[in-house]
């Protein structure tokens, strides 16, 4: 704990500037000259783009790996080589790629080697972690340049001094997933006895660990775009792209930005520009039409860029109006499913023909959306999401917090949910896909904390610790985005007094499953009057983020049976009647779109969670054909 808490305060320290999304862009301070001084690492608003002044070199492949369960790694000096490695794929989850890490969480060190194309002389050079579950730490050449903690959001450090012209450098990250309750999600409330899973683990799905999206050398132009804020809105028939963008160096200058045929100037003071594109007789962006502009931002006179960076954007509005959720205006009915990243072997590295089939699958079933429970999803998914047409639900991997235990600990979980918030709305606020951010799923009571595996009640100190965390991450949350709504998902255990601070009501229940078992009805007929107490006392729009069923593909029972198609098929069809007929509810997306891999446990046959109404490889259950007939005609 105390090694952990040190290296909050290391965090802190190197994240001091990332300050708000309408600041985000500027740290691009110049790097540290200091031998083993830790780097202030970039804000990540901008993934690296090869274009006509921009390169990038993706380190994917083979790396050298190696497991450090003594944690002698860095006395040892691994940074510099590994005594014994091993090959290991990158992006990929380590556990599944050899028998004997299976269910290994401790430190595990990556290296590889890179050279430098020598046309990258003279630009701004960074490297940029897409993913690495849970804290990272990169070393190149033996120096150690920084760290980052909390998984799935990436992180970058500008190596423009510590470059290399004459020989390869060497890249090694130590990467850890070790549960503490000091992390997010985090460890320390877990069942006991019969409910009690391995790897233990306070949420249910598989603690992947290593490098899970790309690694990335990139070179910008020296004076460079550092970020790019496009807010849409409409006026009359025209669409209004409200830019704010941010230039490396405190640029004083011009710039330009276009997309649908407009063009706008941009005056830079200061590092910092903003402007309005007005694009006539606009398409707006919705699921069943998802029209993307491209939008092109160059620094310098527009016949000669100094710099430029290129996104895709739809516009579109997301508003909550009474018990209504507005897209553009109008009321929108969100249908889907939850999913995981999540695939064998690959664990939850990043996996791109799975990402495209996902979408497919979902509008297979008629869907529109899907949450990205429980952590942020892979920027090329969020890309997927914006060109087909989905709505999504982006969430921080906040899952199963508690209020049971220390209150320093609680502020660190705060600190991190902070971090994670703020990381999460700087890379995905331009995709016109995301419509709600997610702050928590399912915070629950204190059942096993301190508890000595009783199973304790909320009491009220408890429930008021969890409010003022909540308050303060929903006030934190809304002064980084004013544009979309914010949530947390409530179990059946969660105190409505935290969930009710969200602008839509999102629920996950599972009557049926874990409670009255054998009446896939109850689903429905206890859910009808609880839909209508929440709507009468709150007057907020609700929607379903989980209901379901365990399923075992190929296992048939008539009247339906727990575990057979026919019964998901029936708990999901009574949960989607009662939602219905109640105009305020304005969302359903079923747990969850396919099966997926988590901690071995009584209920969860084959390791897996099996209610998704896919399975693992991606074949239709008896639910996902009962879907695609409610949801399509
Ligand atoms: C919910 C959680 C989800 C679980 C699901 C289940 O949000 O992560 O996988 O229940 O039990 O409580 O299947």
């Amino acid at each position: 704990m105390t090694s952990e808490t040190a290296s909050r305060r290391d965090i802190l320290l190197m994240t001091a500037t990332a300050g708000l999304v309408a600041g985000a862009g500027a740290a691009s301070g110049p790097a540290s000259a200091a031998i083993d001084a830790p780097i202030r690492p970039l804000p990540c608003p901008l993934q690296p783009q090869q274009n006509a002044m921009r390169s990038l070199i993706e380190l994917a492949g083979l790396w050298d790996f190696q497991l450090d369960p003594d944690g002698v790694g860095e006395t040892h000096r691994w940074d510099k080589a590994l005594p014994a490695p091993t090959l290991i794929a990158v992006p990929g989850s380590w556990n599944e790629q050899f028998q004997k890490t299976r269910d290994y969480t401790g430190a595990a060190w990556y290296q590889t080697r890179a050279t430098l194309p020598p046309a990258w002389r003279g630009q701004r050079l960074a490297i940029r972690v897409g993913s690495a579950v849970y804290q990272a730490r990169l070393w190149i050449d033996g120096r150690l340049i920084g760290q980052h903690q909390g998984g799935h959001l990436p992180f970058a450090f500008d190596i423009t001094s510590l470059a290399a012209w004459d020989r390869p450098m060497t890249i090694t990250l130590r990467v850890d997933n070790i549960a503490l309750p000091t992390r997010v999600p985090p460890a320390g409330n877990s069942a006991p006895g019969h409910e009690a899973n391995y790897p233990d683990v306070n949420y249910d799905f598989f603690p992947y660990s290593g490098l899970h999206r790309a690694v990335t050398l990139y070179a910008t132009p020296m004076l460079h775009i550092t970020d790019i804020t496009a807010v849409p809105a409409f006026d009359g028939a025209d669409g209004l792209l409200r830019l704010r963008v941010t230039a490396s160096d405190t640029y004083n200058g011009y710039g330009s930005a276009q997309a649908g045929g407009a063009v706008v100037r941009l005056a830079f003071v200061a590092g910092e520009a903003t402007a309005t594109l007005r694009i006539p007789q606009v398409r707006a962006w919705s699921p069943a039409s998802p029209h993307l502009y491209p939008l092109t931002v160059s620094l310098g006179e527009a016949a000669a860029p100094t710099d430029a960076y290129g996104l895709e954007v739809g516009v579109r509005t997301i508003e909550v109006r009474g018990d209504q959720l507005l897209l553009n205006g109008q009321p929108i009915q969100i249908r889907g499913a939850a999913r995981h990243e999540d695939f064998p072997i690959n664990g939850r590295g990043l996996n791109l023909p799975v990402a495209v089939r996902d979408i497919q699958l979902l509008k297979w079933i008629g869907g529109n959306s899907f949450r990205t429970s429980h952590y942020p999803y892979a920027e090329e998914t969020m890309r997927l999401a914006d060109r087909e047409g989905m709505l999504v639900i982006d969430e921080i991997p906040a899952v199963k917090l508690y209020f049971g235990d220390s209150d320093a600990n609680i502020q660190v979980r705060l600190d991190q949910c902070r971090q994670d918030i703020q990381e999460l709305i700087t890379r995905d606020k331009n995709h016109p896909s995301v419509i709600m951010w997610c702050l928590a799923n399912e915070p629950t009571s204190n059942r096993f904390v301190n508890a000595g595996g009783a199973d304790l009640p909320l009491d009220d100190a408890y429930k008021a610790k969890g409010r003022s965390f909540f308050e303060a991450l929903f006030g934190y949350a809304r002064t980084l985005d004013t544009t979309r709504p914010f949530t947390i998902t409530a179990m059946s255990a969660t105190e409505m007094s935290w969930a009710e601070l969200s602008d839509v009501i999102c629920l996950n229940r599972y009557s049926g499953w874990y409670s009255h078992p054998g009446d896939p009805q109850a689903a429905g007929a206890l859910l009808a009057p609880e839909l209508d107490a929440l709507h009468a006392r709150l007057g907020k729009p609700i929607m379903m983020t989980e209901f379901g069923a365990e399923t075992l593909a190929g296992v048939h029972a008539d009247p339906p049976e727990m575990w057979s198609e026919e019964y998901q098929t029936a708990l999901i069809g009574a949960v989607l009647d009662a939602c219905a007929t109640r105009p305020f509810v304005v969302g359903t997306q079923v747990w969850c779109l396919c099966d997926f891999k988590t901690a071995q446990a009584t209920g969860r046959a084959g390791g897996l969670n099996q209610k998704g109404v896919f399975t693992r490889d991606r074949r239709p259950k008896m639910a996902a054909h009962h879907l695609r007939k409610r949801w399509t005609s």
